[in-house]
């Protein structure tokens, strides 16, 4: 029997997956060229593309309070930021293409509900330290899932984590650093972090997803190096990193459980409520509706710029054709 140059060989996908298996074992990044199983392209096209949704919706909390900032300084921060995470979602979407699929096809699944976001983006942002609890408790989540990432196994999202990280922790420490004046300001300013933390605190910490029993994902991404860690163990960091940074803004955190645990050297907690989690995730929280329909509303909008953009191209390329 021959082969004709599409078809491989007897015994050549073996052969790959041997070569797949040793360059995962061995720390080493999968590239777009590579051969790779189905389902590690699919495992990373539903992650990187759920990312890359999560930086264009997470743009709607914060951008609520862009024409409203206390000051020009606020305004120019604040704008900045929201500006980061429009990129962050730009470089996610170009890691995805890198895999096959289109952005264009990615955004279709977003706004039809076909795809997820995170969870965190379908709460209110209600009061101007909302923007301040967004920076530090958000992005300082967002840091302790993403630091581990930029070791991923797939190269091109790898490589845009290491720049999102870095301008994550940016947006956090201006987070920190917001809510630091604000708790130096008035008794009412002090109320409202605290009531931005009472409110944004559990639903930070289900940003790490379900817990490692629930999580069907996690243990096939930890064997292919696309999860470095589990979401349990990224949420208790999460929570040891954060306490003391609490106690230092002198705000309480809402949890009567969380207590520091001599014998494991960690903060013990109480269990976020997973069953609001499964709401939010499916559609039912607070925002969802509105988030999506924005979204849909401004790439309906957009809609003669990609046009506009699409034959100024073909115009281009065919002025080129005629020259050469
Ligand atoms: N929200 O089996 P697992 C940011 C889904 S960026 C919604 O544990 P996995 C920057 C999950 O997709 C924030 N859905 O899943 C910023 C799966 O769906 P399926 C985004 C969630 O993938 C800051 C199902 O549940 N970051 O904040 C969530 O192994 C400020 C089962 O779960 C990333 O995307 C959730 N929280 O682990 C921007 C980081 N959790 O199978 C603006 C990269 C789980 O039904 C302002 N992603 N699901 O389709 C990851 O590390 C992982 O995907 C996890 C979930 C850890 C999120």
């Amino acid at each position: 029997m021959t082969t004709t140059a599409q078809e491989a060989p007897p015994g050549a996908d073996q052969a790959r997956q041997a070569d797949f298996d040793a360059k995962v074992a061995a720390n080493q990044r999968i590239e777009p060229r590579d051969w790779m199983p189905e389902g590690y392209r699919k495992t990373l096209v539903r992650q990187v593309a759920q990312h890359a949704h999560s930086e264009i919706i997470g743009m709607q909390p914060e951008g609520d309070w862009i024409a409203s900032a206390p000051s020009l300084r606020r305004k120019a921060i604040l704008l900045a930021k929201v500006q980061d995470e429009a990129g962050h979602g730009l470089y996610l979407y170009a890691a995805a293409e890198t895999l096959g699929i289109d952005r264009a096809e990615l955004t279709e699944r977003l706004i039809e509900g076909r795809q997820k976001y995170s969870s965190i983006f379908n709460y209110p942002s209600l009061t101007y330290a909302d923007v301040g609890v967004i920076g530090w408790l958000v992005d300082g989540a967002a840091i302790c899932n993403q630091v581990p990432l930029c070791r991923t196994s797939f190269g091109p999202y790898a490589r845009a984590m290491v720049r999102i990280c870095k301008e994550e922790s940016f947006h956090q420490r201006q987070g920190y650093e917001l809510l630091m004046r604000m708790m130096e300001g008035t008794e009412g300013q002090r109320a409202m972090v605290q009531d931005a933390v009472d409110r944004w605190w559990w639903p930070s910490l289900m940003m790490f997803g379900p817990p490692d029993a629930d999580s069907p994902n996690t243990q096939q991404s930890l064997e292919w190096g696309i999860k470095i860690d589990t979401n349990d163990a990224l949420r208790q960091k999460f929570v040891d990193m954060t306490v003391p940074q609490a106690d230092k803004l002198g705000v309480t955190l809402p949890d009567s459980e969380l207590a520091w645990n001599e014998q494991s050297g960690q903060y013990d907690f109480g269990e976020p409520d997973w069953n609001e989690f499964k709401q939010v995730v499916t559609g039912s929280g607070p925002r969802n509706a509105e988030r999506v329909a924005r979204r849909r509303a401004a790439h309906e909008k957009g809609a003669w710029v990609r046009e506009a953009a699409t034959a100024y191209a073909k115009k281009h390329q065919n002025s080129q054709e005629v020259a050469a």
